[in-house]
């Protein structure tokens, strides 16, 4: 059987908020295709590799990936014409080395993104493999928890809520299908819930409810109201996990002249970094919460070590904008003891090579290694495989609703479906590293 590259092709396609992104097939000289598309994260860390956009107003305001496309059709597909699928981690390496700047700045992490993507499918395709298995090898059978994020804010949405997202996570269910079905009846609890009390159904970029509420906290009563009402049970059944998305937070603080501090830019309601701690915290102590992810902004290690030692021990603390899924960050923030979860966006650091390193850093380390989609999103599945390649044991996908979130939850129930009666669903095993005393194990 052939594995070479025999033709490399890339469009410019459109994601789930309308924007143009990144598409390429790799073909190989057998005729297997592998295609792979790009997604784009709205709450972007500064530490992300580069998004290669056009800057040509006259196009999609300025939104445009003609240039990334064409790196692929030009640079890349002459570096990469005659290699071999099978080897991923050389294919990777050449085509960083080929851009040759720290954040692919040059040919675009868009671009090197979808490339990397599409020749692990097609090489999968080749040896007539899932991708998951193609990636994970025989032990590949861990089912994540999601994170289903249900009531949408921050950048996502244009409602009054500043923090981006509240999210359930099944827990306790038996299996992932079980699960899926758990979080669509809660999230048509919700919608009935807000309906009753005259609120707003319409949705965010995450499929996620977007309403006017009185603040984060009435984001958190209503979701909790919802999972009772669904008739599950909160702890052993149902947990709760929010992102700040705090770099957002400290930004607008900044851009208003406030330096070290959090200004919920959507009420005004601004706090300093440590009345920010006591607020999470009473948040955590209020409420089942297990997981926080971006509690902090980008650059605060200090508090986001300070966040640790207070409440690290039980609660799940992941690493968005702080770590990027960047190696470097992350081993950074293993040595100084900071957070315990990272999230992994593959979009975040462009090669499919370099996130199975971050994931292998971080679960040596003992971190959790979430899985992660963006708020830009295309019908693309890949993000579903590795995760069940990788064991990770929890994904974070959005809602239960709209095609380009679903996608990612109908690949994993197939995958389940697949895997018969070695599919595990990870459920509390997600949460070794914290002991949260509501979780009833
Ligand atoms: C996040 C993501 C995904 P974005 O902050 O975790 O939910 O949002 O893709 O906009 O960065
Ligand atoms: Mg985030």
């Amino acid at each position: 059987m052939s594995n070479i590259i025999k033709e490399i092709k890339a469009r410019e396609i459109l994601d789930s908020r309308g924007n143009p992104t990144v598409e390429a097939d790799i073909i190989t000289d057998n005729d297997i295709i592998g295609t792979a598309s790009v997604p784009s994260g709205a709450s972007t860390g500064a530490y992300e590799a580069v998004e290669l956009r056009d800057g040509n107003k006259k196009r999609y305001n300025g939104m445009g990936v003609q240039k990334a496309v064409s790196n692929i059709n030009g640079e890349i597909k002459k570096l990469l014409i005659s290699n071999d699928v099978a080897e991923q981690r050389k294919i990777d390496k050449l085509i960083i080395a080929l851009d040759g700047t720290d954040a692919k700045a040059r040919l675009g992490a868009n671009a090197i993104l979808a490339v990397s993507l599409a020749n692990a499918k097609a090489a999968a395709s080749v040896h007539s493999l899932p991708l998951y298995r193609y990636v994970g090898g025989v032990n590949a059978h861990v089912l994540p928890v999601p994170m289903m994020n249900i009531i949408n804010g921050g950048r996502h949405a244009d409602n009054n809520i500043s923090f981006q997202e509240f999210m359930i996570m099944p827990v306790g269910a038996d299996s992932f299908s079980e699960c899926v079905q758990w979080g669509a009846e809660v999230y048509h609890a919700l919608k009935g819930l807000l309906k009753s009390k005259g609120l707003s159904t319409t949705v965010g970029d995450e499929g996620g409810f977007a309403p006017n509420l009185s603040g984060e906290e009435e984001a958190v009563e209503l979701i909790l109201e919802a999972v009772t009402k669904a008739g599950f049970k909160i702890g052993s059944e149902f947990m709760l996990a929010l992102d700040s998305a705090a770099t957002e937070l400290f930004d607008a603080a900044k851009d208003s002249g406030k330096n070290d501090s959090y200004l919920f830019w959507k009420t005004g309601r601004l706090k300093t970094s440590d009345e920010m701690i006591v607020f999470l915290k009473d948040l955590c102590r209020q409420y089942p919460i297990i997981s926080l992810e971006d509690p902090l902004a980008e650059n605060e290690w200090e508090s986001w070590n300070n966040l640790t030692k207070e409440i690290g021990a039980y609660t799940q603390l992941v690493g968005d904008d702080l770590l990027v899924t960047n190696t470097r960050r992350i081993e950074q923030a293993i040595s100084a003891k900071t957070a315990n979860a990272v999230l992994i966006k593959i979009n975040q650091i462009g090669t499919l090579t370099e996130t199975l390193d971050a994931i292998s850093t971080a679960q040596n380390a003992g971190y959790a290694s979430v899985v992660s989609h963006r708020s830009g999103e295309t019908e693309d599945t890949t993000i579903a495989d590795i995760v069940v390649a990788t064991n990770s044991g929890q994904i974070k996908t959005g809602a239960p609703s709209r095609t380009d979130r679903v996608s990612k939850y109908n690949r994993l129930i197939r995958i389940e479906e697949e895997l018969g009666d070695t599919a595990v669903y990870a459920g509390y095993d997600a949460f070794r590293h914290v002991d949260n005393p509501y979780i009833k194990r």
